[in-house]
């Protein structure tokens, strides 16, 4: 690890972002930069990766190694790089539909194995990249390019989603609060274990009035300003069942005890089975057929 220090911009890269003007997520890449400054990893030893969506551009407009994968794939990749270097920065980001539709299968297993990266999803509450069909955090009743008499159904609540599979480190932001995200962001990357960060990340040109900074900047309500004891999981899930009325941002929960990672039980398992291990020859006795 370098002793070099960074600032904000040395995690910006040469690409123009081609996202809407005044789309959210131009506020949480500028959150993004400033955590990463804040930690201070040189941009080599972080790898960020996505996978469809306008939010899921985000890793290209930053310095870091960045994997742009598949619609709903970015946890598993993100989980296979961190296991295979444990010593890299994983980040992972994406959009409601990306991270709670098509992907929405990956969560349960991320948080339950406890691996090590911070997870940020831009929820537009819409999917923005294919020009605004519901997504599966749209509020019920939304007219939308596919629901033109309104939706039918409920929308996911992610907080209780993840507080529900046992997620250790949950919180909510929006770019309304630039120094807060960016600390939640910098808060959810230095936690010891999977760390979930939703973004009510505004989309200008498909989302609705309710959902836009202004409405954010008026409405939000910080969690700190209410009292509210991070280290009390119920009482996190209690609030968090407010999601799509009262806008509460800060950490929801943060597990005080935090349980090991998989990474550190995928090493214990390798010491405790290294004097049962059979010398190298021998397993590939049993694997490559002899001539
Ligand atoms: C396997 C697959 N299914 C569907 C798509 C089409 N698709 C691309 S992005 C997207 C949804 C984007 O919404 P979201 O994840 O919320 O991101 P946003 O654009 O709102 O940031 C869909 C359905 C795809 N690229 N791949
Ligand atoms: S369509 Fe919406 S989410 Fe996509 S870039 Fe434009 S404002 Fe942002
Ligand atoms: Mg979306």
């Amino acid at each position: 690890m370098s002793c070099q220090s960074f600032q904000a911009k040395d995690y910006k890269s040469d690409l123009k972002p081609i996202w809407c003007p005044g789309c959210g997520d131009f506020g949480v890449v500028q959150a993004i930069y400033r955590a990463l400054a804040a930690i201070g990893r040189p941009p080599h030893e972080i790898a960020f990766v996505s996978g469809i969506g306008c939010s899921s551009r985000i890793p290209g407009y930053t310095t870091a190694y960045g994997f742009n994968t598949v619609h709903g794939r970015a946890l598993p990749i993100a989980q296979g790089i961190k296991l295979a270097n444990p010593e890299l920065l994983v980040l992972a980001a994406g959009g409601d539909g990306d991270g709670f539709s098509i992907g929405g299968g990956h969560v349960a297993h991320v948080i339950r194995r406890n691996v090590d990266m911070a997870y940020i999803v831009m929820d537009n509450q819409i999917y923005g990249l294919t020009k605004g069909q519901l997504s599966p955090t749209s509020p019920r009743g939304l007219a939308s390019a596919s629901s033109s008499y309104g939706s039918i159904e409920d929308p996911v609540n992610p907080l209780l989603y993840v507080l529900g599979y046992g997620a250790r480190f949950v919180a909510q932001g929006t770019p309304a609060d630039m120094p807060g995200l960016a600390t939640m962001i910098e808060e959810a990357i230095r936690f010891p274990g999977f760390a979930f960060v939703n973004v009510q990340s505004p989309c200008i040109t498909f989302g609705q009035p309710d959902q836009q900074l202004k409405a954010h900047k008026a409405g939000m309500v910080p969690l700190q300003t209410i009292g509210h004891d991070a280290s009390n999981r119920i009482a996190a899930m209690d609030l968090a069942q407010a999601y799509g009325a009262t806008l509460y941002t800060g950490v929801f929960y943060r597990d005080p005890n935090p349980s090991p990672t998989y990474g550190a039980a995928v090493a214990e398992r390798h010491r405790e089975l290294a004097p049962k291990a059979l010398p190298r020859a021998r397993v590939l006795e049993q694997f490559v057929p002899r001539a």
